[in-house]
């Protein structure tokens, strides 16, 4: 997907990716925010800053965003792309449907249990109930 127009069949297919939770309005939204702040749609871990401000506003420090940048990157390959950028939306943020709790807990899970030992610590869950609130802003 480059830096162009969402043809229609593209928002329907993203809106499948991301379970029908996001109007085709959000999906333009979300496109034009998200290649206004990168041209070439793909984010790494060095410009994730460039979001990072948009999302967490109150200067995160680099650990905070390590966990979101781990939580966005699903694929864990290293590039947010605008669909993975689009799913984490989809949970943080659906439009059409309420916040799925499972999904949030698999969320914060992929975020914060970083030995994937199926624990995470309650400083983990108390800084993702805080970054919750200051996501749904945009
Ligand atoms: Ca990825």
């Amino acid at each position: 997907m480059g830096n162009q127009q969402l043809g229609k069949d593209q928002i329907r297919e993203l809106q499948m990716d991301t379970k029908q939770k996001l109007s085709k309005k959000d999906i333009e939204k979300y496109h034009k925010f998200w290649f206004e702040l990168i041209p070439n749609g793909q984010m790494t871990r060095e410009t994730f800053p460039k979001f990072a401000q948009y999302a967490m506003p109150n200067a995160p420090s680099d650990a905070q965003l390590d966990y979101l940048f781990r939580a966005m990157d699903k694929d864990g390959n290293g590039t947010i792309t605008f669909k993975e950028f689009l799913i984490f939306q989809s949970i943080t943020a659906p439009s059409n449907t309420s916040l799925n709790p499972e999904e949030l807990i698999d969320l914060a899970f992929a975020m914060y249990d970083e030995d994937g030992d199926g624990y995470v610590s309650k400083e983990g869950l108390s800084f993702f109930k805080f970054f919750l609130q200051r996501l749904t802003h945009f």
